[in-house]
């Protein structure tokens, strides 16, 4: 008999249809480990619901969480739709899949706003530095000198999708490898706590245009010079925090709005994801040095949610009744009053 996780679900209940993506595309890995992500975390898919937007990455809808709620939006207006239908109701869990060409070209204003809102979703750039489904024209977060086949080099200086979130005070913000299951999925259980807009921006190479070793978003390149800047562990909420076996000042615990923690194993470096100038400046030497930093670039548990700076009630607005939206009439009289 398969296992069950804590709701009593198969790994199966977490999957969806048959991947049509290339063997062995960088997006396939992500995906497997949304599906593991929430099987382990006990989430009920019928809670959940997946957003993209146009892109071999942005069809992630139809192969994971069958059944969940879904919307395959259009190309760069996903954070529109997805604040839409969080609004609506914010019991639901937001999962979106995005690609670089989505988010950082087209979608760049809505990349940007979804941010300063701090809806919270899991937000994921899956980012292979071209434009895979229209077959590999360059994208903006191509690196400077990248030549794609029928294309030519390129001459303009990337987009860093991390950099940009921490301009706009995304409240979380991390990197991964599609090559580094076990960190992609470590950082999509933290991110699917975060209580606001959770950016994950994961080099995800598209292995039939942009997969030539010297490429920075091939798999040998990610393999030969990914950096995490920690080694991570989510614990949840409901699981005791016990002392693991390293030594006093080597971790720090990031508690979330939920009550889980976040242990992060200092390795070389000596890294604080609490501190937006650390952010900042890491980001920059990783650029100028051309290294995969990989880990939580940046986190603000504290920050409010957009549901919060509203004061949004805690129904979900589509299930508030005629009765509860309108106004009684002494209301109604006081609206007017104040405006003469
Ligand atoms: C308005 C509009 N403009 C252009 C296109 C063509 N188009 C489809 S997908 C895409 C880029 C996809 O690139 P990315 O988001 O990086 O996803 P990938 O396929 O690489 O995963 C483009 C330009 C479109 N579908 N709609
Ligand atoms: S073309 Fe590239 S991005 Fe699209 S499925 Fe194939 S490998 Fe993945």
């Amino acid at each position: 008999m398969a296992r069950t996780n804590a709701i009593g679900l198969e790994k199966n209940d977490y999957k969806g249809a048959p991947t049509t993506l290339c063997q062995g595309c960088g997006h396939n890995s992500i995906l497997s480990q949304i599906i593991a992500a929430t099987y382990e975390m006990d989430m009920l898919p019928e809670d959940i619901v997946k957003f993209s937007g146009i892109g071999c990455s942005s069809k992630a809808p139809t192969y994971m969480l069958s059944r969940s709620f879904g919307f395959n939006s259009l190309h760069g207006r996903m954070p529109s739709i997805a604040t839409g239908a969080l609004l609506g109701d914010r019991t639901l869990t937001g999962i979106a899949m995005s690609g670089d060409g989505d988010s950082a070209s087209i979608g760049m204003g809505q990349f940007k706003h979804i941010m300063r809102r701090n809806i919270p979703m899991v937000y994921i750039v899956a980012n292979n530095g071209t434009y895979g489904l229209t077959k590999g024209q360059l994208s903006a977060t191509s690196e400077v000198g990248l030549t794609l086949k029928k294309q030519g080099t390129n001459l303009l200086q990337p987009i860093d999708i991390c950099m940009e979130a921490m301009a706009s005070n995304a409240t979380f913000v991390a990197r991964s490898f599609a090559g580094d299951p076990k960190q992609v999925k470590t950082l999509l259980k933290a991110a699917l706590r975060h209580n606001g807009t959770a950016i994950i921006d994961i080099i995800s190479p598209c292995v039939s245009f942009n997969n030539a070793d010297n490429s920075m978003h091939s798999y040998g390149w990610g393999k030969a010079h990914e950096n995490p800047i920690h080694d991570l562990t989510f614990i949840p909420a409901r699981d005791e925090i016990t002392v693991e076996d390293f030594e006093e000042g080597t971790s720090q615990d990031v508690t979330m709005h939920d009550g889980s923690v976040i242990r992060l194993k200092k390795l070389d470096k000596d890294y604080d994801p609490t501190s937006r100038a650390a952010a900042v400046a890491m980001l920059e030497e990783a650029a100028s040095n051309q290294e995969l930093v990989t880990g939580l670039i940046y986190i603000d548990p504290e920050r409010p949610s957009f549901y919060d700076v509203m004061g949004m009630s805690k129904t979900p607005l589509n299930r508030l009744t005629e009765t509860d939206l309108r106004p009684a009439p002494e209301t109604m009289q006081e609206i007017n009053d104040a405006m003469f």
